[in-house]
């Protein structure tokens, strides 16, 4: 029996997007995304897969909402393309696109399942990359747009929105390392990307608020906890700089506190930034990224251990990341360090007071397959998920406003540059005949919904 019960009212989801699992690529007048076009491009996914079928959830919603209801999902967290509610970024609504998600919220809603909507996970409208991206200040003004369109369609029956999605990755991965789309490899411009993220999410609250009379709306952040490696003064200011690049140039502003001048000032010296700094931040931008919201997403997964190592300034990287060697580690390589959670829960409470905090993503890739009688044992993933639970339950008792948590993912989907290799569904999604199957972990999770917690005592792995 659960000795861990979560407050009353607490929100138990699940999460996916849209590319990641609708499929339907070319249907009802979508655009092309930049996801489209980084997949078509040789070498840039690890499988040479793409997102064009996915699971199939554009046709087969009806299915997976039914599935939600037999686990017992309270909330269901997804992301809207862009591509299919604008398709060339900017001009003209294709009433198609806002049809299906018309038609899917109502089921939703029908279901008794709350629906958290995301306005952007990543699949940036083709035509706007053509014109410079999420470098360029006016896909800010593209996005204030699109929200506009969505929120006006939507925001009768849509209480939760989430802005943005990860900003970190969709510019640090898109435009510094280039191993998301849309590839680019620029420092420079990634941190411009990051400002007009950021500045399109305070831009597009109030808009959202005005269309939406009872919206609650958030951005998510993914957040990784960084530890030095030893105590040597290198690897403290290795394990700072880390925290800078990840963790606080998005919370810092978003919670009014400007970008952090120790970042600044080692973006300048790496030769990032140019040496009047932020060039491109206009005098009221900062104000407006750090529009009052109602909660922040948290999305945990690991966290990283750094220590200084220096390395040639071409390789366009930051200082390099050692990931702890005694730790258990899942199949995408991420550390398992479930204490990470409570720990950034309680950092971001007290560093930047968000009112409401919501694990809008937590989850584990392992590739546990169906055995013989078609079951997925999945034990390690049961493991994980209780683990973080308990930290996560841990952190309410120390006073986090913690108001809800969503697995990451419903289903098995596509993992970006990982394409279809990486599983981090509770469900087993068979491509080759989109059969859902949900695994030993769906099952526990639906256990854990009704009883609105969980057992401190380990389970023992053996999957
Ligand atoms: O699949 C992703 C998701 O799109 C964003 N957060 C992390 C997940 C696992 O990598």
């Amino acid at each position: 029996m659960p000795d861990l019960i979560f407050p009353p009212g607490f929100v138990w989801g699940a999460a996916t997007s849209a590319y990641q699992i609708e499929g339907a690529a070319q249907e009802d007048g979508r655009g092309e995304s930049i996801w489209d076009r980084f997949c078509n491009t040789p070498g840039k996914v690890k499988d040479g897969s793409s997102g064009d079928v996915a699971c199939d959830h554009y046709h087969r919603w009806p299915e997976d909402i039914a599935l939600m209801k037999k686990l017992g999902l309270q909330a269901y967290r997804f992301s809207v393309a862009w591509p299919r509610i604008i398709p060339d970024g900017r001009g003209v609504v294709n009433e198609a696109g806002l049809d299906h998600y018309d038609r899917f919220v109502d089921a939703l809603l029908a279901a008794d399942i709350e629906p958290f909507l995301t306005l952007y996970h990543w699949d940036l409208p083709q035509p706007i990359e053509d014109r410079g991206g999420w470098t360029e200040r006016c896909t800010a003004e593209a996005f204030v747009e699109y929200a506009e369109a969505v929120s006006r369609r939507l925001g009768d029956r849509v209480e939760n929105w989430i802005t943005h999605n990860e900003p970190w990755c969709a510019s640090m991965l898109g435009y510094q390392t280039g191993h998301h789309a849309p590839g680019i490899r620029d420092f420079s411009a990634a941190l411009r990307a990051s400002h007009h993220l950021l500045l399109s999410h305070g831009m597009s609250v109030p808009v959202i608020r005005a269309n939406s009379r009872n919206a609650e709306v958030g951005i998510t952040l993914n957040l990784v906890p960084a530890v030095a490696a030893s105590d040597s003064e290198a690897d403290r200011d290795a394990c700072r700089h880390f925290d800078g690049y990840f963790n606080r140039w998005f919370l810092d502003p978003v919670f009014g506190r400007h970008y952090p001048a120790d970042m600044v000032r080692d973006y300048v010296d790496a030769g990032h930034l140019p040496p009047e700094g932020l060039s491109f931040v206009r005098p009221a931008d900062l104000d407006m990224i750090a529009t009052t919201t109602d909660f922040i997403g948290i999305n945990y997964y690991n966290r990283e251990v750094v220590r200084s190592e220096k390395i040639p300034e071409a390789e366009n990287k930051p200082r390099k990341v050692f990931v702890a060697p005694e730790s258990e580690h899942t199949d995408i390589g991420w550390e398992v360090h479930p204490d990470g959670l409570r720990e950034i829960l309680i950092r971001v409470d007290q560093t930047y007071q968000p009112g409401k905090i919501y694990v809008t993503e937590n989850g584990a890739s392992y590739g546990t397959r169906p055995d013989s009688t078609g079951e997925v044992h999945d034990v390690r993933r049961i493991q994980y998920l209780r683990e973080h639970l308990a930290a996560a339950h841990h952190a309410i008792d120390a006073g986090v406003p913690l108001a809800g948590y969503f697995a990451w993912s419903l289903l098995d989907n596509f993992e970006w540059a990982f394409g279809y290799a990486q599983r981090f569904g509770i469900t087993w999604v068979d491509y080759q005949t989109q059969q859902r199957i949900p695994k030993d972990s769906a099952l526990w999770y639906r256990d854990t919904i009704l009883q609105n917690g969980v057992e401190s005592e380990a389970l023992k792995a053996t999957a």
